[in-house]
């Protein structure tokens, strides 16, 4: 197989990029290790930025996203019993964000895809990509029991953190930057109404909670829990007694319970990979950087990094120059580390670490309080939660 860009992975990196490069008039192939039933059913993010939200509009892919998203124009953050709403708008000129699920995401883009777009496999496994330093990358890979190869212009590893596509850059050109999490995050999906009418970010003693949502009739929260935590080991009525806690203010709000339709425990980790480009390979997404959940910026900056390269590969058939997809990784890991910092700072900000010390959790509620109070503060959140501009 041949084509002009070989994107490893169908996840929203990978399927974005094939659709702003369907675009562009520029070839692509997907491949992608999975079935399409689990790619479109597999629960993730749940928050699009301003700038992700355009893009999706943009690129003829915004149309279930408007009709059935629930745009948001604050959040609210808990502590010690208080309540503190962040008004979107007003702090940043307008920004607000959409509450519409990476599942629902994925299902757009690739129904598009198969409609319109070029070859999108499903169950076709990337085993290794090879020759990445010459002009003619390759990517072997496994498909209804064979093993092929497709030779490409260049590759776009967009197969998150445990892909094969940043395997191919070698140890000597690679440096790695990481931060585990002494805690998890128990997620739950129930149908019952959410709660609130904008998520609630809670604070507490006994550690972190987030009421989200996916519909007007689908919750999704999750509750701090010890790293190695197994969901099963947490009975149903257990979880929504001690999201009831955490989630206590001083003026009577309550949790409406419901039937929990799944639980799982994601691990926190912050995490990134640089270089973001080797020769003709480049990294896109979860494949390059990981960040904690916290400041919902997972999903993106993965959508950052591919509208980066495609503008950069357009750039490149326009004018012949290649100084964009040279500037590719240097341009992705100015907004990387700024989203790495924020979701730091909301991460260390709301969880409680297992040694935590009385001064420690002074200094927690003195921050939120200072957010509280302080238009400079909150504007700062407000900005980072939004999203930075996508240059
Ligand atoms: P993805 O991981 O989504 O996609 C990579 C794709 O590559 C997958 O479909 C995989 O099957 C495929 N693949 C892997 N190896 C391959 C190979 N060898 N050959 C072919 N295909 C291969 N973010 C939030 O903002 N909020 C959340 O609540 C949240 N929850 C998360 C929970 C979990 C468990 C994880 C892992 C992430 C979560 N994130 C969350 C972050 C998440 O949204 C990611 O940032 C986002 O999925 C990144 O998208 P991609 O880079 O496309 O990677
Ligand atoms: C979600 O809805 O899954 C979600 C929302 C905000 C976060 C993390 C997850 O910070």
């Amino acid at each position: 197989m041949r084509t002009t860009v070989g994107i490893i992975g169908a996840g929203p990196a990978g399927l974005l990029l094939a659709r702003l490069l369907h675009n562009a008039g520029i070839d692509s192939v997907v491949l992608e290790s999975r079935d399409r039933a689990y790619v479109e059913r597999r629960q993730r993010a749940g928050i699009l930025e301003q700038g992700t939200v355009d893009v999706l509009r943009a690129a003829g892919v915004g149309g279930r996203m408007d009709r059935e998203g629930l745009r948001h124009d604050g959040i609210e953050l808990r502590f010690a019993r208080e309540r503190h709403r962040v008004d979107f708008p007003a702090l940043t000129g307008g920004s607000s964000v959409m509450v519409y699920a990476q599942t629902e995401v994925c299902k757009d883009l690739i129904a598009l895809q198969i409609e319109e777009g070029g070859p999108l496999l499903f169950e076709a496994e990337a085993l290794a990509v090879e020759g990445a330093e010459s002009e003619r990358p390759r990517v072997r890979f496994r498909h209804e029991g064979r093993e092929d190869v497709l030779e490409c212009d260049y590759v776009v590893g967009c197969d998150g953190f445990w892909g094969v596509a940043r395997r191919a850059i070698p140890a000597e050109h690679s440096r790695v930057f990481e931060r585990m999490y002494p805690f998890s995050w128990l997620g739950i999906l129930a149908d019952v109404p959410p709660s609130h009418d904008e998520l609630v970010y809670a604070r507490h003693d006994r550690g972190f909670a987030l009421l989200s949502m996916r519909s007007s009739a689908v919750s999704r929260l999750y509750l701090q829990v010890p790293e190695g935590t197994d969901a099963g080991s947490w009975a149903d009525e257990e979880i929504w007694d001690e999201l009831e806690r955490r989630f206590e203010t001083a003026d009577g709000w309550s949790l409406k319970r419901g039937g929990i339709t799944s639980k799982s425990v994601t691990p926190m980790r912050s995490h990134v990979h640089e270089p973001m480009r080797h020769g003709r390979l480049f990294l896109a997404g979860d494949a390059a950087h990981i960040v904690p959940p916290t400041g919902a910026k997972g999903l993106n900056l993965a959508v950052g990094d591919v509208v980066t390269f495609a503008r950069a590969l357009v750039h490149l058939e326009e004018t012949g120059s290649v100084e964009r997809l040279d500037a590719y990784s240097e341009t992705c890991l100015r907004r990387v580390w700024q989203a790495e910092r924020f979701s730091y700072d909301m991460t260390t900000l709301l969880h409680r670490a297992p040694d935590a010390t009385p001064f420690e959790d002074r200094v927690q509620l003195a921050r939120l309080r200072r957010i509280a109070t302080s238009r400079a503060a909150e504007t700062d959140l407000a900005e980072g939660y939004t999203g930075f501009p996508l240059d």
